[in-house]
């Protein structure tokens, strides 16, 4: 099921909860694995600003490096800063959402110590052989590296990306999911790339969901299982009365690169309405031969269960 031989694992993701779960989830199966290899993550304004999505980062990493029983060398993971703006334009954040700094939670009288570096220098690196990218966020870091660095580009395996939305109903507009919509341009510059790329759509994460009547979803046999307890929760008790399913769209997506046994795809080409109309972020299929795999199903169950095995931190 999982991947024989994990690649370099590179995240882009703009944290935010279910950014956050997704990072624990990579660092927990890393750590039951022997595959004896740390992802890097790169950082994207998106849920929140550039500077929030990054200090979230670091402060995540510092969480588990200090509560989990983890043996990853946590200090060897880069964090790379990226972008602050998409191509065209400016974030719209979803603090209303995330919460105050994009947690939900009051971090803010944590600092952390951990070293950032450009984000451009680990799409420069030599490190990155052969990589993997998880793409949970708005898609400008990813677009710009590829455009400007031929042999980033050439080291890409697989793109993973959470977002669109095919049965035409957004997130963020009626139409537009949010990290389509956040960088259209970047998207649809991805999906012309030809680097082969597999999209999760709205439609299929938001089958995947924890009820607040299940809460506390997780065993509380771990810290970064009362941890992630809590974030949800506060998530919920933010809204009481109209939150009541909580949609685990990036781990969703984390799921279908490590077991895509769970997930049914359609070969598709993929175009984004990039115009200034009310259809802004709108992801459509083209009648043109494409390289992207469109998750169109998937077991939910299944996925539920990983998702929860993962943050249990099961060996
Ligand atoms: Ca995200």
């Amino acid at each position: 099921m999982f991947p024989d031989e994990m690649l370099n694992m590179l995240i882009d993701c703009d944290p935010g909860i279910d950014d956050a779960l997704a990072i624990f989830m990579v660092l927990n199966f890393l750590n039951n694995s022997n595959l004896n290899t740390l992802p890097s993550i790169t950082t994207i304004g998106g849920n929140a600003t550039i500077e929030d999505t990054t200090k979230n980062t670091c402060l995540l990493l510092d969480f588990y490096k200090k509560q989990s029983m983890s043996s990853l060398e946590i200090d060897n993971v880069k964090i790379g800063i990226g972008a602050d703006r998409p191509i065209e334009g400016r974030f719209q954040y979803a603090y209303e959402f995330h919460g105050e700094h994009g947690l939900g939670i009051d971090l803010s009288k944590y600092n952390s110590e951990r070293t950032t570096i450009p984000a451009k220098n680990i799409f420069s690196s030599n490190d990155l052989k052969k990589i993997d990218v998880l793409a949970i966020g708005p898609l400008t870091n990813i677009a710009i590296a590829i455009k400007n660095n031929p042999l980033f580009r050439k080291s890409i395996s697989s793109i993973t990306i959470m977002g669109g939305s095919i049965n035409g109903k957004g997130n963020v507009t009626p139409f537009a999911e949010f990290n389509i919509y956040n960088d259209p341009v970047a998207a649809e510059y991805i999906f012309r790339s030809e680097i082969p790329t597999t999209l999760i759509p709205l439609d299929i994460t938001e089958k995947v969901y924890v009820s607040k009547f299940e809460m506390p979803w997780l065993q509380q046999n771990s810290n970064i299982a009362k941890f992630t307890n809590e974030l949800i929760s506060s998530w919920f008790n933010q809204d009481s009365i109209h939150r009541t399913q909580f949609h685990f769209h990036d781990p969703v997506a984390l799921v279908a690169y490590l077991a895509p046994d769970f997930f049914c795809f359609e070969e598709v080409s993929i175009e984004v309405d990039c115009s200034s109309s009310k259809f802004r972020g709108q992801t459509e299929l083209s009648s043109k031969k494409g390289n992207t795999k469109l998750a169109v199903d998937i077991d939910s169950s299944k996925t539920k269960r990983m998702i929860y095995e993962l943050l249990n931190n099961y060996q």
